[in-house]
């Protein structure tokens, strides 16, 4: 099991918990335990194959009965209590609880009165009026649980990244011409670099809020407004997207941009790290004195400063260690746009690109970098007019006269000779040895037979990577954000061959795929394996892309150091010829 199914099971035990009416103590610790077991870097499942039991000791907020629990179902794949709990109650309860207006108390209520399972169910009561004859309830607590339903579902829709930030950036635009405003600044998960953002978040200083809130319900794009107060604003856009706008004194701007910006686990971290100093932290400011005496407030990094931490950079905002790390002085070097040096994952009109080498070596030079990786899909990518050994011995002529033309104009600029070789079925690649041995490097990928099993795909990659010719696994888990699930590959495994026969695992950038994630990320500096940022352009508009796979990077703590493509041309090549 991973981190994030076992963290599922203990929340949803706090909440079954919760619903049964349990002690508060305990449903809090449960879910504490998810919390905690969400941001653990590294797998449990691994740390318990490692050191067994030991593996597990010494994590904090993790007790005696939840750590039974979770080696219950590193063993078993179940938790028999949270069985117990479910066929106590359906499990369509769990939904109910997240509407607005119901509690764990009233979801109780209705299951029991009106046999209410599911939300679904819980929608029809309340559209023929059953919901309001209940005691307790009356018309208008009927009428707001069918909003609470209605925004429910539309929360729970999550919009990928490169669809808010166009949505984010209109909004900035169209606020400034309002009078009297000073700051514009989206937060939430936007700020953090999410891959995925159920709703945008936006905090304003102002003048006067009235003119602020007017123009704000009138963007464009509004279907619907939601609420309109003085201080908080909700509106719906035609394409389901929640806004919602804040104004705020600039008294108390820092420690709301640092409320607003999360992660809620990392508030909730903070908040108790304040606590422990006899501090107070909300979004109104650092208070002292039982809350009563504001400390700061204006600046977000005087928020951190009063807990005596440094400023942390909003990607860093998961609790996974970042306040230990802050502490310890031992936060990641940001890893800036200005690092990347080059582009090792590029298509062409060879294959399935729009633009010819020379447009997107072009392309690459005005971005300042100095090197690009042309690497068109080999045969097997049929509908990608993908290469075979021919015209890929062609284009890597192309490439050596190109590069004598750049050395005559003595630019500095290079072009590799390489390619994105597909990983059969089979784990063989799509290119025979000789030629592939030919090229400065080879990006290798599944572009097929995604239903595989675990097992099998993950030895399908591994023995592309024991061929000693490929450089970098491409796109190594194949998923799409909100249409196709990764495959089953086990990436610890991956990783652990990958560092033996110097591989590099990709972050693919290209913003429907960020592949790998952050997460992933963060296992790879683990084991010592290089990543490389790349694009996957099939243009050279799509080489801006870069930004994508840059801020992922820094979500999973990627310094310049563990970044393939920081490194010079000199350098990469040094790295590039030491496969196998
Ligand atoms: P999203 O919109 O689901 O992608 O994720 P966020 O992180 O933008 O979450 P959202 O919009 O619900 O709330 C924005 C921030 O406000 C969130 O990151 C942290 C803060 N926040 C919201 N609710 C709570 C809460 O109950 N406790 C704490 N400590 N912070 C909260
Ligand atoms: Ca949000
Ligand atoms: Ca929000
Ligand atoms: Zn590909």
């Amino acid at each position: 099991m991973e981190n994030s199914e076992i963290a599922r099971v203990f929340y949803e035990i706090a909440d079954l918990l919760e619903i049964q009416g349990g002690y508060r103590f305990r449903i809090r610790s449960y879910r504490n335990a998810g919390m905690v077991v969400e941001g653990l870097p590294e797998g449990l499942k691994n740390l318990f194959e490692k050191d067994g039991e030991d593996g597990l000791k010494g994590i904090p907020g993790i007790g005696e009965s939840t750590r039974a629990k979770i080696i219950e179902m590193l063993s078993t794949g179940k938790c028999k209590y949270h069985q117990e709990l479910l066929k106590e109650m359906p499990v369509g309860m769990l939904e109910i609880i997240k509407v607005s207006g119901v509690g764990p108390k009233k979801a109780a209520f209705v299951h029991k009165e009106l046999g209410i399972n599911t939300i679904d169910e819980l929608e029809k009561a309340a559209e023929s009026g059953l919901i309001q004859n209940l005691p307790g309830f009356g018309e208008v607590s009927e009428q707001k649980i069918l909003k609470g339903i209605k925004d429910l579902k539309a929360r729970t829709r999550q919009f990928k990244l490169s669809v808010v930030i166009p949505v984010a950036q209109s909004f900035t635009q169209y606020l400034r011409s309002v009078p009297g405003i000073i700051d514009i600044v989206p937060s939430g998960s936007f700020r953090r670099w999410k891959e995925t953002v159920g709703d945008l978040d936006i905090l304003t200083t102002c003048k006067d809020s009235r003119p602020v809130m007017d123009h704000f319900v009138k963007h464009p794009d509004v279907r619907e407004v939601l609420s309109k107060g003085e201080t908080k604003s909700t509106v719906v856009l035609a394409s389901g997207l929640h806004v919602d706008i804040r104004v705020l004194e600039k008294k108390s701007f820092g420690a709301a941009l640092q409320y607003f910006t999360g992660s809620k686990a990392h508030n909730v971290a903070l908040r108790d790290r304040a606590k422990r100093m006899g501090l107070k932290i909300s979004e109104y400011g650092v208070f002292k004195e039982r809350g009563e005496v504001w400390v700061v407030g204006n600046k977000e990094e005087d928020v951190y400063k009063a807990v005596g931490l440094p400023w942390i950079p909003p990607e860093l905002r998961e609790n996974r260690g970042e306040l230990e790390a802050a502490e310890e002085g031992r936060l990641p070097a940001q890893l800036q746009y200005s690092d990347i040096k080059g582009d090792l994952h590029v298509h062409t009109k060879e294959s399935d690109g729009a633009y010819t080498l020379e447009d997107m070596a072009e392309a690459a030079m005005k971005m300042g970098y100095e090197y690009i990786a042309v690497t068109d899909h080999s045969k097997a990518v049929g509908i990608a007019h993908g290469l075979d050994e021919a015209r890929l011995n062609a284009q890597i002529r192309m490439v050596d006269e190109y590069n004598d033309k750049l050395k005559r104009q003595r630019k500095k600029f290079r072009v590799l000779k390489a390619t994105e070789v597909d990983i059969r079925g089979d784990g063989t690649l799509d290119h025979p040895e000789g030629v592939l041995k030919k090229l400065d490097c080879v990006v290798a990928s599944v572009h097929s037979g995604f239903g595989m099993g675990m097992e099998e795909m993950t030895n399908r990659v591994i023995k592309a990577v024991r061929t000693g010719l490929i450089n970098i696994i491409g796109h190594p888990t194949g998923r799409l954000i909100n249409e196709r699930e990764p495959y089953q590959i086990d990436l610890e495994k991956v990783l652990s061959e990958a560092k033996k026969y110097n591989v590099a695992v990709e972050l693919n950038s290209y913003p429907d795929r960020l592949d790998v994630n952050d997460v992933h990320c963060l296992l790879a500096k683990q084991k010592g394996v290089l990543v490389a940022i790349s694009t996957d352009s099939h243009s050279i508009y799509h080489l801006e892309n870069m930004i994508y796979g840059v801020h992922t990077a820094r979500r999973g703590w990627l310094e310049k150091k563990d970044v393939l493509n920081t490194r010079s041309l000199k350098e990469l090549m040094k790295v590039l010829k030491g496969k196998g």
